[in-house]
């Protein structure tokens, strides 16, 4: 279409002006309604079902009962004449409307939304000599399941919430059920799990009118955090931009707690467990992240399924950062028992111990991602844990929630949960028992079953034995150490390692969140913590609050270092699975599209093609669907943009192309796009602006600024 054919007022999403060509071609008729009166020796998509029984039963054969008697009709019930009442006797109806009644369990208490894949974990073979774990062993491949989740809200929540992110992965190892439970923020809120409850109740909705859902923003977090500044470090990275992931795909993982690991000469370390995205840790602006919430509630999930589906595996290296063993139990001046510290990794590197690839995605939902049960005292031959009064705690939490959760003790028996190795336990009976548990003597010592099971050899690799750790002489207290005591000083690290873009963000989220709340003296309060940590922080909020900042009760210190490695800015990352939104008009020619399209897949990324109106994107052989239109686009769904010549940018886009210059995403252009977009200010000359006639270089610049993730440029200019 040449451009003076071009319409000069564009039509209305949906509206169709007919004296101009459409980009797009009309979908083909819907195929016939599919037949319901037999089995279809197809699945849904068409696909010819497999001879597996699981196939067959749900799309293969004929309907049954709970107790597999064929049945004729499920839509109506027994009635005495068709519109007589319904009879008691009607044995279907009763069993289909009690097993839907009790279709719910309780949703976890904590970490309640969460998503999930299946995949595989590959051992380097390099923590031989730290620990004796058989996974770790060189090339061993362990299968694992790995839920991430959300902490505060229910299972219903939208996932861009600020909140933590829980990471917790299940290693199916030939020892035993390895769970490693931890989160995409390193530090904890509290030292000790006995203020678990105390925590979370300030952080759940109020419990008058159950909200906020799924908010940190309300006087009782606010409330508690203020009060108990022990969680001032956890506070500073939840406001950070960690608290809002772009991707679980794109966050980095922590086993928090240090664990005791020992190698096969008997000699023990103490370990922390990092894991590294290989796509980077990338996150949302805040703006974005509310605006995702009402766009697609489901952003998080829908991102690491899509991901697999399209075979766009998300990887993340297991590392440790190793200590000795010593009796105090501290690296370099810092208590490596209190989850509130970290060691930076300028002290002590993260090496890379194997590489995890979640490659399959759950086939339901229920019985995978919402059975499964972690528990941190899963643990293996070769990893223990530690004193950490948090991780203490947590050992008895876990298989106490289940109890209720799961509906009794047998848990361990759902497949999800089943270790692949023998198990040969003297567990008996209780709800919901599936095991066919043979012989007569449950029991130790027995001589009815031959003595059977045995103890294994303490002396093998392969048992779990307690890693010996000398207790110092004590008494009973309910205390903790002395070290426990510095709350301000890493806080001020973390704000002191972030560029200034960063701490404009964390002041920003301090100030919204507190703006949040009512009562004016947890604001006040909140402010004078942040005092001690950094005087500029607790300026720019109490600023933004309209507050001043009182002078410091415990001075920030002068002698912080920084830790480079927790900026998330200015380090470059794969642009694999970024997703380019191609906007295109009513005059845009289909052979730039499918060029565009073609280019931004051949490098990895996704392209997702935006028009006016629904439908295809033909030139010549090729064709490519509209995935979006102007309708139904949202920027905060896509990385970067590309606006073909002859997108004709009107007012239905123009949120678009705002959002995404607010946001920094990198916007390309070609043709008539470059000078359009003058009208909303940006130019050629803005950073992470590509305005280029040629096609070709205008995405090579692109795919080049997205390695960065965001035009950070454009805020410092
Ligand atoms: Fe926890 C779930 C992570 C402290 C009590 N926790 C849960 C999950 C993660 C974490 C990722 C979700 C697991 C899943 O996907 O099913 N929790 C942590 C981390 C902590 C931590 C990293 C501190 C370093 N947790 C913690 C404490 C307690 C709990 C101190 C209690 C004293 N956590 C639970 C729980 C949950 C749970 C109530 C809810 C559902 C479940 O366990 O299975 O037991």
């Amino acid at each position: 279409m040449s451009s003076d054919e071009r319409p000069t007022v564009p039509g209305k999403p949906g509206s169709r002006t007919p004296d101009f060509e459409e980009p797009t071609t009309p979908r083909e008729p819907l195929p016939p309604k599919q037949d319901q009166s037999g089995p279809r020796p197809t699945t849904p998509t068409g696909a010819p079902s497999s001879d597996s029984q699981e196939d067959q039963a749900q799309h293969g054969s004929w309907l049954t009962t709970a107790q597999g008697a064929r049945l004729y009709d499920t839509d109506h019930s027994l009635k005495a004449g068709s519109r007589g009442p319904t009879l008691l006797q009607d044995h279907h109806l009763r069993e289909k409307i009690t097993h839907f009644d009790h279709e719910r369990i309780p949703e976890r208490v904590v970490h309640a939304r969460g998503s999930a894949a299946h995949g595989t974990f590959v051992s380097y073979g390099s923590a031989s000599e730290i620990t004796k774990a058989a996974f770790l062993a060189p090339e061993v491949e362990t299968e694992v399941f790995t839920r991430f989740s959300s902490v505060v809200g229910s299972r219903g929540s939208a996932d861009s919430v600020r909140d933590t992110r829980g990471f917790a992965t299940k290693f199916y190892t030939r020892d035993g059920v390895f769970d490693l439970v931890g989160n995409n923020i390193p530090v904890f809120f509290i030292q000790d799990a006995i203020k678990f409850p105390d925590i979370i109740h300030a952080a759940k909705p109020h419990p008058d009118r159950e909200i906020p859902q799924a908010q940190s923003a309300h006087d009782t977090f606010w409330d508690f955090v203020s009060l108990h500044t022990e969680a001032t470090h956890h506070t500073m990275w939840q406001m950070s931009d960690r608290g809002i992931p772009r991707s679980f795909r794109m966050m980095e993982g922590f086993g928090v707690h240090t664990f005791r690991v020992e190698n096969a000469a008997g000699k023990t370390f103490l370990v922390k467990f990092h894991w590294k995205p290989k796509a980077g840790v990338h996150s949302l602006i805040w703006e974005e992240a509310q605006m995702v919430n009402g766009v697609d509630p489901d952003f998080h999930r829908r991102d690491l399924a899509d991901a697999i589906e399209a075979g766009a595996c998300p990887q993340w290296e297991l590392g440790v950062q190793v200590f000795p063993d010593d009796p105090g139990e501290t690296f370099e001046g810092i208590d490596l028992l209190d989850p509130t510290k970290i060691v930076p990794e300028e002290l002590a590197p993260v090496q890379p111990l194997g590489m995890l690839t979640l490659d399959r995605n759950p086939s339901n939902f229920f019985d995978e991602t919402e059975q499964v049960a972690f528990h941190p005292g899963h643990l293996v031959p070769g990893i223990d844990i530690t004193n950490d009064p948090l991780l203490q705690g947590r050992l008895f939490s876990y298989l106490d929630t289940q109890l209720t959760r799961l509906g009794g003790p047998n848990f361990s028996q759902l497949p999800i949960n089943r270790p692949r190795c023998p198990v040969n336990d003297m567990f008996r009976d209780g709800m919901h028992q599936t095991a066919d548990h043979r012989g007569t003597a449950p029991y130790k010592p027995n001589s009815l079953d031959g003595g059977n099971p045995f103890p294994a050899e303490q002396t093998d690799d392969h048992t779990f034995v307690e890693i010996a750790h000398e207790i110092p002489a004590s008494k009973k207290e309910r205390r903790s150490p002395e070290s426990f005591d510095d709350h301000y000083s890493q806080p001020r690290m973390f704000w002191l390692s972030l560029t200034p873009v960063e701490q404009q963000h964390l002041a920003d989220a301090f100030t919204f969140e507190l703006g949040k709340c009512y009562e004016e003296t947890i604001r006040e309060r909140q402010v004078a913590v942040l005092t001690s940590v950094d005087s500029e922080l607790a300026r720019m909020v109490a600023e933004g609050l309209g507050l001043e900042a009182p002078v410091a009760q415990t001075p920030p210190r002068t002698d912080i270092e920084p830790s480079p490695a927790l900026s998330q800015v200015g380090k470059r990352w794969p642009v694999d699975g970024r997703k380019i939104g191609i906007v295109t008009g009513r005059g845009t020619d289909a052979e730039q599209v499918i060029r565009a399209y073609d280019r931004i897949a051949e490098a990895g990324m996704v392209p997702i093609t935006i028009a006016p109106a629904g439908g295809r994107i033909t030139s010549g052989e090729r064709s490519v669907a509209v995935e979006r239109t102007y309708l139904t686009v949202a920027s905060s769904e896509l990385d970067a943009f590309f606006f073909a010549d002859g997108a004709g940018l009107t007012t239905e886009i123009e949120l678009l192309i705002t959002e995404a210059w607010r946001h920094l995403k990198f916007i390309a252009a070609s043709g008539d796009s470059c000078t359009m977009m003058e009208k909303y200010g940006i130019t050629a000359d803005d950073p992470g602006v590509y305005c280029r006639d040629d096609l070709e270089t205008a995405l090579s610049q692109l795919q080049e600024g997205l390695s960065e993730h965001r035009a950070w440029a454009r805020v410092e200019a």
